[in-house]
């Protein structure tokens, strides 16, 4: 890109980029570009929650368990409360469903679109000051608009996804989305309160030298797993795992690295969930020119079954997933022989 483009670009608002970009789809009703905005304005609230995380009595868990048996965190309950009064608002969506919420949350049947969240995720680290973020995915209903809501709306492939995204709660507030033509990231200003576009077209570096997975859990991986962490070793690569996602994902999407959270004796499938954690960022890393498998088959690929499914995850650089993926299969044919 030639200066003087990059010099017209980089900077732009948010809302301004969503509205340029609302040509790219033909028949636009405004209504997704909507929504984008809903979830831009719910992460600034957070954004505002989460950093005053230590003043006011927001850290800490709230004194129940999610329907993962996990417990909830005060601010994992602000964020989900948030992110869903922000979709029920704008009326664009007739369902969500949430890592907070055991069931499907069921809004307004003449709307379009079906959300997937996990309001915020990582949230272990919320009381310690480390980076945790929000990931979504949007999902275009297959029933006619008007009925309700059908779970074959809800249980879709990632291959079906219109947008997905995450908010980083980092060292700066970042939101990064595709729409499945490319990605862009965007930097909170907070003096403007606006986010600015700061990452053109990210693009996944093809090789990377990170490896970012719970080596604690070594002992309960499978062997293909302990042979490529091995390679990795051998490789002089770095370790690098904050133990959250969004935080993880981001920076091997910026630098170059693969993030596993494979198959251990304790979670057969591994910990993270397909539809508001595995498929969006498998659909982001994608078009960053990454993959994104659960060892055997793309995880846009996979059908859902369940709203909370786990699945194993390799995502990252494409040349690591590759080599990952390559250990698991001869792993798989020699056990055949
Ligand atoms: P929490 O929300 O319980 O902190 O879990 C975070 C997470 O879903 C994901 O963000 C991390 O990458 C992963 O779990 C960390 O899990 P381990 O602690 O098992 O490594």
């Amino acid at each position: 890109m030639d200066k003087e483009t990059l010099g017209s670009t980089i900077g732009t608002t948010l809302d301004r980029f969503i509205n340029d970009k609302q040509g790219e789809f033909p028949f636009a009703t405004g209504e997704l570009s909507q929504l984008l905005r809903d979830i831009a304005l719910a992460g600034k609230i957070i954004n505002r929650e989460v950093n005053k995380s230590g003043l006011l009595d927001i850290a800490g868990a709230y004194g129940a368990t999610n329907v993962q048996g996990e417990e909830q965190q005060k601010l994992d309950v602000i964020a989900d409360i948030r992110f869903t009064r922000a979709l029920k608002n704008g009326g664009e969506v007739c369902a969500i469903i949430s890592e907070e919420e055991d069931d499907l949350i069921r809004l307004n049947a003449n709307s379009r679109y079906v959300v997937a969240m996990d309001p915020l995720d990582g949230s272990s680290n919320i009381d310690v000051n480390v980076s945790i973020g929000t990931i979504f995915s949007i999902y275009r209903r297959v029933s006619p608009i008007g009925t309700p809501v059908q779970m074959e709306d809800v249980l879709q492939k990632g291959d079906n996804q219109v947008a997905a995204g995450y908010i980083l709660y980092g060292s700066s507030t970042m939101l990064v989305y595709t729409t499945g033509h490319g990605v862009n990231g965007f930097t909170f200003e907070p003096t403007l309160g606006e986010f600015l576009l700061s990452h053109q077209n990210m693009k996944c570096p093809k090789a990377g030298s990170i490896y970012s997975i719970n080596e604690g859990s070594y002992q309960s991986f499978e062997p293909s797993v302990k042979e490529y962490l091995q390679y990795c070793k051998a490789e002089n690569y770095s370790a690098r795992y904050i133990g959250s996602l969004v935080a993880d994902f981001h920076r091997n999407l910026l630098k170059g690295g693969i993030y596993m959270y494979p198959s251990t004796e304790k979670a057969p499938n591994g910990k993270l969930r397909l539809m508001y954690e595995c498929n969006c960022l498998a659909f982001i890393i994608e078009q960053a020119g990454g993959m994104a498998t659960d060892g055997e088959q793309r995880v846009m690929e996979i059908q859902p079954t369940e709203l909370h499914q786990r699945v194993p995850l390799f995502i990252g650089s494409p040349d690591m997933v590759n080599k990952a993926q390559t250990y698991r299969k001869e792993f798989a044919t020699a056990q055949k022989d």
